[in-house]
């Protein structure tokens, strides 16, 4: 099985509740390499395409505000990029099922995921499916210099140019 890389965020309730290091010590047995890793805040449209294969649900809207930080008042999530040898089947079987309550209680849903009462599966973490999705979703989160390996192609474009903002 060849390198494979996948996002995983860590999603507002984990760090609302500071579970940001336990999540961190259990991905960490998959000895897996951090590529990249950032806090970062979901806008609705990063949401809304991050979600794009679920928009027919109909709890659609509730993730996309989960995501966001709305549901947590904490607008904010921490991605990071893992990478190597067979990362998806790793970290998806850390994370456990989608749903916490039928997660093996030992995973990271299963030990601390809740579904709250309006149904919202909230689940702490989210890995990419397969390797399109983990594709399509990096490219989302990251740019390509945020990262410290060469996954995907890319390409040099004439920028306008443009200040940019550096420590005074
Ligand atoms: P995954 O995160 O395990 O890949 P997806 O089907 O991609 O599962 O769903 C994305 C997220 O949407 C889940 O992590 C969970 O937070 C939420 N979700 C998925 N299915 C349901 C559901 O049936 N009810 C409520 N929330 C759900
Ligand atoms: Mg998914």
């Amino acid at each position: 099985m060849a390198n494979q890389a996948t996002l995983i965020l860590i999603k507002p309730d984990g760090l609302k509740k500071s579970l940001t290091g336990n999540i961190l010590t259990r991905l960490s047995e998959t000895k897996l390499e951090i590529v990249a890793a950032k806090i970062a805040r979901a806008s609705k449209e990063l949401a809304e395409e991050h979600y794009q294969h679920l928009k027919d649900k109909p709890f659609f809207k509730e993730i996309v505000r989960y995501i966001c930080g709305e549901l947590h008042n904490r607008r904010k999530v921490m991605a990071l990029i893992y990478w190597g040898e067979d990362a998806i089947t790793k970290c998806r079987q850390l994370a456990g099922s989608t749903n916490p309550e039928e997660a093996d209680p030992t995973s990271i849903r299963g030990s601390y995921g809740r579904i709250t009462t309006s149904g919202v599966y909230e689940n702490v973490i989210h890995v990419s499916a397969n390797e399109a999705d983990a594709e399509r979703e990096i490219k989302l989160w990251f740019q390509p210099d945020e990262v410290i390996v060469n996954l995907y192609p890319t390409k040099e474009v004439a920028g306008k140019e443009r200040k940019i903002k550096t420590w005074a």
